[in-house]
């Protein structure tokens, strides 16, 4: 029975040191209706291995997405149909960028670096929504981080090993 506790604190204190380090959003919140500035944090590369490649699967809901122009990188933008309409400044809006995808540098795991994109969140979606943003991190010698994994219903992000990043939907601070 000992034994037992031991062992599963040592794998609750294993998932907590990793916790610090993964792919996140540098802003936990993000305002309903307006632009919503992601700023993916890298801090550390696959097992020691330098990054060459993020790739980032932007969530319905995010419209308009843009990446932000990063020296020494390239950014693809991969255009495709959202699930569903929103309204934009007015318009109907159905399609945009729904991946992007940096490559054509190296950061090195002893290296830190932030990965930027802009987006409107639709103000359709739910005041306190959470809105996650998988990413795939790609390394030298065919290394890869998954920072996927979204919460079953009843669990937060800490109860996985390789979270995708996430922010929550806020209202305007008045409104
Ligand atoms: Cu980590």
């Amino acid at each position: 029975m000992k034994k037992l506790i031991l062992a599963a604190m040592t794998a609750a204190l294993a998932m907590a040191g990793t916790a610090s380090a993964h792919i996140t959003l540098e802003q936990p919140q993000g305002l309903s209706g307006k632009a919503y500035k992601a700023v993916l944090r890298v801090g550390h590369g696959c097992d020691g291995k330098s990054t060459v490649k993020i790739h980032v699967q932007v969530p319905e809901g995010l419209l308009s997405a843009k990446p932000m122009q990063k020296a020494g990188w390239t950014a693809e933008k991969i255009k495709a149909k959202y699930d569903n309409s929103y309204d934009l400044h007015g318009k109907p809006v159905g399609e945009g960028v729904k991946e992007i995808v940096w490559s054509g540098g190296n950061l090195a795991d002893d290296e830190y670096d932030e990965f930027v994109f802009r987006a409107t969140v639709a103000k359709e979606l739910p005041l306190g929504t959470k809105i996650y943003v998988p990413v795939v991190q790609e390394c030298t010698d065919g290394a890869v981080e998954r920072w996927i994994q979204i919460p079953a219903a009843g669990k937060s992000s800490d109860d996985y090993d390789a979270p995708a990043p996430y922010f929550e939907i806020v209202s305007e601070p008045g409104s």
